[in-house]
C-alpha cells in the first residue's frame, strides 16, 4: 500500500507529560514515527495543501493561538513546553484573553498535550499527510496509509487535548466531501474515542461518524463516547459510537466492527476516512484491550471487506518496540 510521511512531523517533540499526578516522558514520541516508517517501507513525502483545508475544520483563533503559543510562552519568561493549569469549565464563551495562560486553557481540555517549539510544524505536516493520502485515494488508488504524528482525534474545532492539536481525519474527510467523493465516513479504531472528530461532525447529517472504543465510563477522554451519543439536529442518527469494556479480544472486536459496518453502509457510504490507532495492542503501555499481534491483519481484513475506498489515518498506538509490526500487520489485511 502507498504510505505517506513527512520528515517535518519529527519536529514535535514534548518533553512530558503530566500522568497520575507526576511528570512522565512524553508517549507520544518522535520514535513512534520512526518504528512505523522503517516498517512501512519507505513512505512518500507529503505535498503541501497550504491552510484552506486545515481552515475547514478548526477556527481561525485556535490557529493563531496554537501558531504563537510556544513563542507567547516564551515570552511570558517560561523554560520548556507550554502547558495549562485552569480551565473555564463552568461557563466557557468566547472572551478575548490576553494572558498565555488564560489562552491554554481556553482551547485545550488535558494537561498531557504540551505545546513545544516545534508542534505547530508537527501537526501542519501531519495534516499535510493526511491530504497527501486524501488525495492519493481520490486519485484512484483504492487505499492509502497517510503516517500521521501528532495524531488527531481528541483535537475539536477549537482545542486541542489527546496528544492532538489539528484532527487530520476530519481535515481529510471534510476535503474528501468537498471533492464530490461523499457519501463520507469516518471510521475510528483507536482504543480511545475520537472526542474531536465527534464535536465536529455531531451537528452535521452529511458526514458519518462511528467509533469502537474502550467504555468512557473507565477510559479517557470520558466525557465523550457513550452510547446514548448518536447526532444532535440536522447530524441526528449519523454519530454512531460502540464503546467495548476493558479486556475485550478479537472476537468482540470484529463483531463491533460488523456492527458498525452495518450502520456505515445502511447510511448509503461511497467513502471512508479510517482513524486507525494500534493503541488496542494487549502490549499499549497506556491501553487495556487484548487485541493481540497477529489479530491486526484480521482487523485491516474486516475493513477492507467494506469494499469502500479507505484513506488510513494513524493515532494512537504506544508500544513503541512493537508499533511498526502491529501497523504493517494491519495494512496487510488490505489487498495491494
Ligand atoms: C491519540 C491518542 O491515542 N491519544 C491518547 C491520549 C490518552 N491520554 C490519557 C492517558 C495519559 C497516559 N499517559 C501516559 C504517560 C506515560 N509516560
Ligand atoms: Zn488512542
Amino acid at each position: 500500500m502507498i504510505s505517506f510521511f513527512d520528515e517535518r512531523q519529527l519536529s514535535h517533540t514534548p518533553l512530558r507529560e503530566l500522568h497520575n499526578g507526576t511528570w512522565t516522558p512524553y508517549a507520544e514520541c518522535a520514535d513512534r514515527a520512526r518504528n512505523i516508517r522503517a516498517a512501512v517501507g519507505t513512505p512518500a513525502p507529503a505535498r503541501d495543501f497550504g491552510m484552506a483545508p486545515i481552515e475547514a475544520i478548526h477556527d481561525a483563533d485556535y490557529l493563531a493561538f496554537l501558531k504563537g503559543a510556544h513563542a507567547a510562552w516564551r515570552a511570558a519568561g517560561r523554560e520548556d513546553d507550554a502547558i495549562g493549569y485552569t480551565w473555564p469549565v463552568v461557563r466557557r464563551r468566547k472572551l478575548s484573553l490576553d494572558r498565555i495562560d488564560a489562552r491554554l486553557g481556553q482551547y485545550s481540555f488535558d494537561a498531557s498535550t504540551p505545546i513545544a517549539e516545534g508542534t505547530w510544524d508537527g501537526a501542519y505536516w501531519s495534516a499535510q499527510t493526511a491530504l497527501t493520502a486524501l488525495d492519493a485515494v481520490l486519485g484512484g488508488a483504492r487505499t492509502a496509509f497517510a503516517l500521521c504524528r501528532p495524531p488527531g482525534h481528541h483535537a475539536g474545532a477549537d482545542y486541542l487535548g489527546g496528544y492532538c492539536y489539528l484532527n487530520n481525519a476530519a481535515i481529510a474527510a471534510q476535503h474528501a466531501h468537498a471533492a464530490g467523493a461523499g457519501p463520507v465516513a469516518i471510521l475510528d479504531v483507536d482504543y480511545h474515542h475520537g472526542n474531536g472528530t465527534q464535536d465536529i461532525f455531531e451537528a452535521r447529517g452529511d458526514i458519518f461518524f462511528a467509533s469502537i472504543h474502550a467504555d468512557p465510563v473507565t477510559d479517557y477522554p470520558f466525557y465523550w463516547g457513550h452510547a446514548d451519543e448518536t447526532g444532535i439536529g440536522d447530524g441526528a442518527g449519523t454519530t454512531l459510537n460502540i464503546p467495548l469494556p476493558r479486556g475485550t479480544r478479537i472476537d468482540a472486536y470484529l463483531a463491533a466492527l460488523d456492527s458498525a459496518h452495518a450502520q456505515i453502509s445502511a447510511w448509503g457510504t461511497r467513502f471512508l476516512v479510517l482513524s486507525f490507532g494500534a493503541d488496542t495492542f494487549s502490549g499499549d503501555p497506556i491501553s487495556h484491550f487484548a487485541i493481540e499481534t497477529e489479530d491486526f491483519s484480521a482487523i485491516g481484513a474486516r475493513i477492507a471487506a467494506m469494499g469502500l475506498p479507505t484513506a488510513i489515518i494513524m493515532e494512537g498506538g504506544y508500544a513503541v518496540g512493537d508499533l511498526g509490526g502491529n501497523v504493517a500487520r494491519f495494512l496487510s489485511g488490505f489487498p495491494d
